[in-house]
């Protein structure tokens, strides 16, 4: 009995789990100078998965719908961090706000519906 109701616990643990990471997942591959990514996602809770790619520090920063967010540290080449973000429906700016970056192209749009 103590056995099934530790079975039990173990069960609802990863059900707990699985509930509280609702939500999408979208990857971001960073390179100079551009993102990798999709144009176009589905509103709510998204955590973005951003790897930098490229041979230099980039950072991550969306802007739009009254969010503005970025990584509050500089990912280092090979280096992958998260940021989540509950995105509501609308237009947002992607940008890379280290140096000159975005002046360099590092930027797009992405579209949330
Ligand atoms: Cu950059």
């Amino acid at each position: 009995m103590k056995r099934l109701i530790s079975l039990l616990a173990a069960v609802a643990f990863v059900l707990g789990t699985a509930f509280a990471q609702e939500g999408q997942t979208v990857k971001v591959t960073m390179t100079e100078y551009q993102f990798d990514m999709p144009t176009t996602v589905k509103a709510g809770k998204t955590t973005f998965v951003i790897k930098n790619a490229g041979k230099r520090a980039h950072n991550f920063q969306i802007k739009g719908e009254g969010i503005n967010e970025k990584l509050s540290v500089n990912p280092k080449p090979r280096e992958t961090q998260t940021l989540e973000v509950d995105l509501k429906p609308g237009t947002y700016a992607i940008t890379c706000p280290v140096d000159f970056h975005t002046a360099k192209g590092m930027k797009t749009t992405l579209t949330v519906k």
